[in-house]
């Protein structure tokens, strides 16, 4: 039995995908050998309902100086943090000399917009090669884990902040407790922390298993959120379900006390309860249907072979790897996955040793079907991609269910 990352309870495993490799190690032919495994697995807490992976290999091992992905690779993300970047200026940001911070700030999409206004700003990443990509662009980046002792040294170097964002960063940190306490160190008094994450309440609707992966070390409700913050002078006062990553929540914490709950937050706790998310039995009745799925998807795959219709990958995200391997689909399958990344091409996927090749494969000429990895972007992918379906091929998805289009 393992114990919860937020609040010691016991943690119980409600789905065990076996020996699975890291989500964004892409690798060359003669790592092959060399690969490294575990156990991914996710468990849920019997008392605070925070669902976490119950192994977690080293943060080292995942976030390093060749992390092969960068935000600004999506057009309609890069303006969604546009948008929230304004929106919590406006809303959040004081009149003289703010500060701003983001934690986990990848090649400084949102923070560019700081930069732009040449309002004060850090971000801080643990991933060089993303780091550098942000400085490039004149984004202040440190490259570091965030964590209570760098909270520390920030602190003496430019003082506090008046507005901590994180984006898709936060559930990616075991050592959620150590991040609080450096929040609650650096923020001033009137400060305001906003982060965005996948929300669990969409992964159990939607049968998005493939958020579980190695990165995803907790995958957040807001009972969560506000039991991990108990210990903090930090409370949640607001919430707001986002469409990103295939839906996320949006958390406003401030100090306690500083700020009256919304209704908006309440009617969503109220929601989460109503939606089984506080009930041992919801994440047990998810695995019957993430075992569905896989099959549905396998005899997808195997029915194209059969028929002798062509098939490719669309973008080689780090939530294929979970669907690639539990569902044990290789080349055999699935000769190639096309994704835009230049880190990724030329390379094999984690664990099934998929190659990944640039768009223009997709292009010269079309695969009869496309089984489409990044469905989060499916909006930003169909407009580009509307060739495709005039081809008189078709795609294949699995979110929330197994379907041709
Ligand atoms: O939480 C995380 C999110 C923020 O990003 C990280 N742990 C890692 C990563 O997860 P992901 O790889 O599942 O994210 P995406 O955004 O679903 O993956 C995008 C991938 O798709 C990139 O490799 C780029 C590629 N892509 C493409 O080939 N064509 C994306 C778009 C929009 C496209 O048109
Ligand atoms: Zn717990």
């Amino acid at each position: 039995m393992k114990h919860c990352l937020i609040c010691s309870g016991c943690v119980e495993t409600f789905i065990d995908f076996g020996r699975m490799p890291l989500g964004n190690a892409f690798l060359t032919a003669e790592e092959f050998e060399t690969e490294y495994f575990f156990n991914l697995a996710a468990g849920v807490c019997e008392s605070c309902f925070a669902v976490q992976l119950t192994d977690q290999p080293k943060p080292e091992k995942m976030f390093h100086s060749r992390y092969p992905f960068f935000t600004g690779s999506s057009g309609r993300m890069s303006a969604h943090f546009e948008e929230m970047a304004r929106s919590v200026s406006a809303r959040f940001l004081p009149g003289s000399d703010p500060f701003v911070v983001e934690i986990g700030s990848n090649d400084g999409t949102l923070l560019d917009f700081f930069r732009a206004r040449n309002i004060r700003h850090l971000g801080v990443d643990p991933s060089s090669n993303v780091a550098e990509a942000a400085a490039r662009k004149g984004v202040q980046t440190l490259c570091a884990f965030f964590d209570e002792r760098e909270a520390g040294k920030i602190l003496s170097e430019h003082g506090s902040a008046d507005l901590i964002l994180a984006a898709n960063v936060i559930c990616h940190i075991a050592a959620l407790h150590s991040v609080l306490s450096g929040i609650d160190l650096l923020l001033t008094d009137a400060g305001v922390a906003v982060f965005e994450e996948p929300y669990m309440r969409d992964v159990l609707e939607k049968t998005a298993y493939d958020q579980i992966y190695d990165e995803h070390v907790f995958l957040f409700s807001l009972h969560a959120v506000q039991k991990a913050l108990g210990p903090h002078n930090l409370e949640l006062f607001d919430a707001q379900r986002e469409w990103t990553h295939g839906g996320s929540m949006r958390y406003f914490i401030g100090r306690k006390g500083a700020r009256p709950e919304s209704e908006e937050l309440l009617r969503l706790l109220a929601e989460e309860k109503l939606a089984g998310m506080t009930r041992m039995k919801t994440y047990e009745d998810f695995r019957g249907r993430c075992e569905k799925s896989r099959e549905g998807l396998v005899r997808a795959l195997e029915g194209f072979k059969k028929d002798g219709l062509s098939a490719a990958g669309y973008a080689a995200t780090s939530k294929s790897t979970t669907v690639l391997n539990y569902a044990g689909i290789g080349p055999d399958l699935l000769p190639y996955i096309c994704d835009t990344t230049p880190e990724k091409q030329g390379k094999f996927t984690p664990g099934v040793h998929i190659p990944v090749r640039p768009p223009e494969a997709f292009r010269s000429p079309y695969p009869d079907r496309a089984l489409l990895f990044a469905w989060n972007h499916a909006e930003e992918i169909m407009a580009k991609e509307k060739d495709f379906l005039l081809s008189g091929a078709k795609w294949l998805v699995y979110i929330p269910h197994v379907k041709t289009l």
